[in-house]
């Protein structure tokens, strides 16, 4: 997808737009999500454009990825008796509303009533088809 250099976070990275920075580093920049699912939400934003997962080079993808485990440490520390989430999203379907790769960090007490999980097991035919189907499509890459 390409990538539009108007979308919000991309203004926020070049200070046209005002945010809650809680760091700035060479590569990334953290900050508060104004929509928050939780006290503390945080999210986590490379400076190279890239609208989603699959754009972004691998470099800053490692850089970006090592700002998130820091920023989930110090939220596990600011935000004692919660678990953290990491949440990243890509594409419209999957529920990504700004096209600029980021990571979500959210301090998080309710557990199992987050819905993320199945509700039952599946069968091993149907896991095992989709397991098939996955590898097939790795096996298309170098
Ligand atoms: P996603 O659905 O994964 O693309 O999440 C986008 C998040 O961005 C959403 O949780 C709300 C947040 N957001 C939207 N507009 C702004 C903004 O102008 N400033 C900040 N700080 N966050 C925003």
């Amino acid at each position: 997808m390409s990538y539009d250099p108007a979308n919000i976070f991309a203004r926020i990275l070049r200070g046209e737009l005002p945010a809650h920075v809680v760091e700035e580093t060479e590569h990334t920049l953290t900050f508060m999500d104004i929509m928050p699912k939780a006290n503390g939400h945080a999210l986590v934003i490379p400076k190279e454009d890239a609208p989603n997962i699959y754009d972004i080079s691998d470099g800053a993808l490692r850089n970006l990825i090592t700002q998130v485990k820091r920023v989930a440490k110090a939220s596990k520390l600011a935000y004692p008796g919660n678990g953290i989430r990491v949440i990243q999203l890509n594409g419209s379907e999957a529920g990504q509303s700004v096209f600029h790769l980021h990571f979500h960090v959210i301090p998080s007490a309710d557990g199992m009533n987050f819905g993320f999980h199945g509700g039952a097991s599946a069968d091993e035919a149907s896991l095992a088809e989709h397991a098939q189907r996955l590898k097939q499509a790795l096996a298309t890459f170098a």
